[in-house]
């Protein structure tokens, strides 16, 4: 295990712990739209993990949901949500976490990903097997349509809603079900451990999947990701078990 993914462990572990402390209790709400909530409990995490990740590797970058700190051309970059699924966090949903992947010349190295609540924690580092808990896991083996449960996300705009509204209407009749959990990150850790069988969106952030981008590659299932040309820093993402053809 590399000096990274020990680092990356470290910080997801101190902000979840930081999260677990503030969840249920009163918040201070920085801004709020149609669709999204901006907390500061969101900044606090952020900076928490840029204090050990950096203290760590102070020639690194990190561009994270909160803000960037370095130079983004550096040859490492750790790309981080504090906290992802804040509106499930601000409405006392337990269902949200940390997500913090290590990109080294543009490619994701390392993704860990770190549940506070049910205390769970997906491990991975770039040629190794994926962990849980410190246990190897894997995509599900299912390959038939009707018998899957899909997880759909809709992100935070009213574009993003209309263009991932038709998906969801004609995927519902496929599947066996389709859940919208609230929180990217999680939905790919899930996918990479078999409990959903694909999770797909349209207009999320880097930061919400990169992580999760390794742990599924590496638990054996695929991914498409496609940058949105309208708007930048966002992309559209299948990520499945491989074997369901969703198109
Ligand atoms: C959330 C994503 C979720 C998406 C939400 C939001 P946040 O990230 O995890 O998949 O549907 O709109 O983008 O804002 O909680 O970090």
């Amino acid at each position: 295990m590399t000096n990274y993914l020990e680092a990356a462990k470290e910080a997801a572990q101190a902000a979840g712990e930081l999260l677990r402390a503030r969840f249920e209790k009163p918040l201070t709400v920085n801004a709020t739209t149609a669709h999204d909530i901006k907390l500061e409990v969101d900044i606090l995490a952020q900076d928490l993990i840029t204090k050990i990740l950096l203290g760590c590797f102070p020639e690194h970058a990190l561009y994270g949901e909160e803000g960037i700190v370095g130079d983004q051309s550096s040859d490492h970059q750790w790309v981080v949500d504090p906290l992802d699924g804040t509106v499930n966090f601000f409405y006392g949903i337990p269902h949200f976490c940390v997500s913090i992947a290590l990109r080294f010349r543009g490619e994701v190295i390392v993704g860990v990903i770190y549940d506070p609540i049910r205390d769970e924690l997906w491990s991975g580092e770039k040629g190794q097997p994926p962990l849980l808990k410190g246990r190897a896991i894997r995509v599900s083996p299912r390959a038939n349509l009707a018998e899957a449960v899909v997880s759909i996300g809709l992100a935070k705009t009213s574009a993003t809603i209309d263009a991932g509204l038709p998906l969801l209407e004609q995927m519902v009749h496929r599947v066996r079900k389709c859940r919208m959990l609230g929180s990217a990150a999680l939905d790919m850790a899930y996918v990479a451990c078999g409990r959903l069988d694909a999770y797909i969106e349209q207009g999320i952030s880097l930061w919400d999947i990169a992580a999760g981008s390794l742990l599924v590659e590496a638990a054996g299932g695929r991914l498409e990701m496609e940058a949105l040309t309208d708007v930048p820093d966002k992309f559209r993402i299948i990520a499945s078990n491989g074997r369901l053809e969703l198109r």
